[in-house]
């Protein structure tokens, strides 16, 4: 299992609804971490957000994050994934692969 972390950032001037990714043939899932009020951290699936205009969110060690399966034999550097956006075309881009040695 692998944890990926990414900044988005919405340069439109209208709101976009974020409906997750696809980096077929890896299985990959969008996660978000709350607290419940005993202070507990839990992680679940986050299966879609808004991004408001020139709102900026960050995918980080804590908080939202990704969460891919079968990157074990991985050989490359980089790992092209697609952004699927409600009513709007995907949008490809890139993670870069690093091991955790
Ligand atoms: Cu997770």
């Amino acid at each position: 299992m692998t944890a990926g972390y990414m900044n988005i950032s919405n340069v439109s001037d209208e709101s976009v609804v974020i409906n997750g990714l696809d980096c077929s043939p890896l299985i990959v899932e969008m996660h978000d971490v709350t607290t419940n009020s005993d202070g507990v951290m839990k992680m679940g699936k986050l299966s879609s957000f808004i991004l408001s205009p020139n709102e900026t969110i960050n995918f980080e060690p804590g908080g939202k994050h990704i969460m891919a399966w079968g990157l074990t034999d991985n050989q490359s550097e980089d790992l092209s994934c697609k952004l699927l956006l409600q009513d709007k075309k995907p949008i490809d881009f890139k993670f870069s692969i690093k091991s955790r040695g």
